[in-house]
């Protein structure tokens, strides 16, 4: 992991050293050592840049230029500043992959080389990691581990390193969106960073459930009650700045622990400060998005006609027809009313916390704190979680309180929440859309590939049956598509009898099926869908189970990598070929380009071609691809109870003999 200058360390050691002077809370010398070991090597991305210094947002100056909220016909200038360097840095990873790959009758790093001066030639490649929990997180991380040059054996032979480099967007959702918006609070470290974390931290230490709180010595927590008090003092402190609570702030706030590697989980970081990180602004990382439904006043069933938003280092907003707006992300808490701070009005910072962004995206698990933790919890947080829910019903528990509505009388005519001074935000997933395809396939972002990892669970067993497909599929159909468009996906049956679940399967080869014999229509991107399939571990534990011992964590992350690289290329050492032969698919096309005979063969296996097999299926028990390994044997037996243990054993045994 990577080292520290030593100056980075000293303004925590001389808080320590003049607590009261400087306003901070007083901190036992164990505490002052445990933010040096903290600040140590899992370096931050994000900052803690609340003006308040702490969760509550607060009132500033505007800036000269009034922030405003526009419309979302173009990408925003930063976004657009900001592509003119990721596009080019994309350039030499993408050479990378494709050498790796080895497409052996065509060169396609020399392709991309002599296209270069044209980057709207080059492949403009985008990942989505799907919600479903800590599920989704690990499986989502292995993937990510897997394409990313960084992680040791990527970019050996059977591998993918060097995609993640290679591309321009990151979009995650509900437990993806934990996955996505750990790595960059974390300043883009490595999954094994992550996983393995440090001394002191609660970072990645799934197995200390998110009720009970982590537990490690270095951190000032000493015990569950402890953990609840802090996190009720900073949700308290938002309260009295006069900002309206719900249950996500204290899910966010929870989360955080687990996901920030900063003491008391990071409470003035800002979503927004990832557009000042370096690496970000440089345009060495991809661009991160969550995403996040809106649900209107008094409604409780979502429907893919609910209005879709996204969070950017820049903006929240909907390219939706309804919303059709973006608000500056750095600023939301002003109060906006028809896309203006009025002319005496004051501007807000810190309203978009960090653990609040990803508390947001996945609400759905303020279930989690309801359920699971009702009779765990202490006071200090039962009270006030039973005094929202009596105020809120238990119809609104999974909502994020987004007030003031950044988007109040805009567009009046066709935003149904125009007249609400609260915006209503709940889990990116509640409209079945459970993977954050929404944001790439934007026309204006002209993304021409996007690797969908799936960690949805549809089936009885938790795994994906591609129900989230489907649901983009259909809303791009409807008025709410506003000009997106998305590849036919058959039903349930077809993907579990044609084992389109059981490896990677692409989406829309033929793009005739867009084009209408129009030369000039618009052509969504070819979707690489990745589901979770068992490799070498059962990852299909339960969306709502809380905890996960590290060998669990483990296991999980190395078969999401499996998944990624079909075992490193042993069930078919082509897999990175066929990989990078979907990642050229578009621009082939868009340059006339014969299509490679290896490229060919790969569309052949992986191209779903339309063929359907609707027969009733049974339960769906998919085996180990590879057998379990020893991680995958060890993963402890919980929800899937003896059976699991039962059929793990005999499988080891099997590979034994
Ligand atoms: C983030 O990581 C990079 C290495 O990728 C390092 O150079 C930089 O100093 C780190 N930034 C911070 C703020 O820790
Ligand atoms: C590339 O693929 C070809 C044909 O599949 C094979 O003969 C060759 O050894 C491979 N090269 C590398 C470097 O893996
Ligand atoms: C870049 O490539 C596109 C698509 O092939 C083409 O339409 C456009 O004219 C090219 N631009 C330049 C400057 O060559
Ligand atoms: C925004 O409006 C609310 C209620 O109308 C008011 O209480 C609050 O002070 C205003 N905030 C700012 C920063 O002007
Ligand atoms: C597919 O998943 C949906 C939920 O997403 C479920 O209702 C349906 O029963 C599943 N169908 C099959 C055949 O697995
Ligand atoms: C969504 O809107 C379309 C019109 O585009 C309408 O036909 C459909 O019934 C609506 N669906 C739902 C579930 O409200
Ligand atoms: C594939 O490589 C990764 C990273 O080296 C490793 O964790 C995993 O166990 C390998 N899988 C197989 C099937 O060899
Ligand atoms: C389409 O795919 C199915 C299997 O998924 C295969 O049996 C069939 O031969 C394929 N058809 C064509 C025309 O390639
Ligand atoms: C995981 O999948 C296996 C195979 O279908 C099944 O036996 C087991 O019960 C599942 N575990 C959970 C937690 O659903
Ligand atoms: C392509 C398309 O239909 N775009 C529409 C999206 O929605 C906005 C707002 O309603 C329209 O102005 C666009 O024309």
């Amino acid at each position: 992991m990577r080292s520290i200058p030593v100056a980075a360390t000293l303004p925590l050691s001389l808080l320590s050293l003049f607590p009261t002077v400087l306003g901070a809370p007083s901190e036992s010398l164990s505490d002052a050592r445990s933010r040096e070991v903290l600040a140590g090597d899992l370096l931050r991305r994000a900052t803690p840049n609340s003006p308040s210094g702490g969760y509550a947002p607060a009132t500033v100056d505007c800036p000269s230029e009034k922030p405003t909220i526009r419309d979302a016909a173009t990408l925003s200038p930063s976004e657009t500043a900001w592509l003119k360097k990721r596009r080019v840095n994309t350039l030499d990873p993408m050479m990378a992959f494709f050498k790796l790959a080895n497409i052996s009758d065509f060169d396609a790093a020399n392709y991309v080389q002599s296209n270069s001066n044209n980057l709207s030639i080059v492949p403009n490649v985008g990942i989505a990691v799907s919600g479903g929990g800590y599920r989704a997180l690990l499986n989502g991380a292995g993937f990510i581990a897997a394409a990313d040059a960084r992680t040791p054996g990527s970019t050996d032979a059977g591998g993918i390193g060097n995609l993640l480099q290679a591309s321009t967007y990151l979009a995650g959702l509900s437990g993806g969106g934990w996955l996505v918006g750990s790595i960059f609070a974390n300043n883009f470290s490595t999954i094994p960073e992550l996983r393995d974390g440090e001394d002191g931290s609660s970072l990645w230490k799934f197995g200390d459930s998110i009720i009970k709180g982590p537990d490690e010595s270095g951190l000032s927590i000493l015990n569950t009650a402890q953990y609840w008090y802090d996190i009720a003092d900073q949700v308290d402190e938002k309260r009295k700045a006069g900002y309206g609570i719900s249950i996500t702030d204290y899910w966010g706030r929870a989360l955080s622990y687990q996901l920030i590697n900063d003491r008391d989980g990071g409470p003035s970081y800002t979503f927004s400060s990832i557009a000042d990180a370096d690496n970000f602004a440089n345009a060495d990382t991809p661009m991160p998005i969550l995403v996040a439904d809106e649900r209107h006043p008094g409604e409780s069933i979502i429907s893919l006609n609910s209005t879709v938003y996204e969070f950017n280092p820049w903006e929240m907003g909907s390219f939706d027809p309804t919303v059709f707006g973006f608000a500056p992300m750095k600023y939301v808490g002003s109060n906006f009313s028809n896309g203006v701070v009025p002319d005496n009005g004051k501007c807000v910072r810190g309203f978009d916390q960090y653990g609040y962004v990803m508390g947001t995206s996945s609400s759905l698990f303020n279930q989690i704190l309801i359920q699971a933790g009702g009779a765990d919890l202490p006071d200090v947080i039962l009270d006030p979680i039973t005094s929202i829910l009596e105020s809120v019903g238990k119809d609104e528990d999974d909502i994020a309180e987004w007030r003031p509505n950044p988007f109040f009388k805009y567009h009046p005519d066709t935003n149904g929440n125009a007249n609400t001074e609260l915006l209503t935000l709940i889990d990116g997933g509640e409209d079945l859309q459970n993977i954050p395809l929404h944001p790439l396939i934007q026309p204006i972002r002209a993304v021409d590939v996007i690797f969908a990892v799936d960690s949805s669970a549809d089936t009885e067993h938790n795994f994906p049956n591609g129900t989230a497909l489907r649901a983009s599929y259909e809303r791009s159909r409807g008025d709410i598509g506003n000009g997106t468009k998305f590849p036919a996906v058959p039903d349930a049956e077809t993907f579990i009898n044609l084992g389109l679940n059981q490896k990677p399967t692409f989406f829309g080869c033929d793009t005739s099926e867009f084009t209408d014999n129009d030369k000039d229509a618009n052509i969504p991107p070819l979707i690489v869908y990745v589901p979770l399939t068992p490799y070498s571990a059962y990852s299909n534990a339960s969306t709502f189970d809380p905890t996960y011992p590290d060998a669990d964590r483990n296991a999980f992350i190395e078969n999401g990598y499996n998944v990624a690289t079909m075992g490193n290329g042993t069930v078919d050492a082509q897999w990175p070929a066929c990989a990078a032969c979907a990642v050229l698919s578009r621009s082939l096309e868009r340059t006339g380009t014969d299509i490679p005979e290896t490229c060919r063969s790969c569309f052949q296996r992986y191209c779903w071609n339309g063929t359907m097999d609707s027969t009733p299926v049974g339960e769906y028990n998919p085996e180990p691809i590879l057998g379990l390994t020893a991680l995958g044997a060890g993963v402890s037996m919980k929800a899937g109870g003896l059976v699991w243990g039962v059929v793990g054993a005999a499988t080891v045994l099997a590979i034994a003999l």
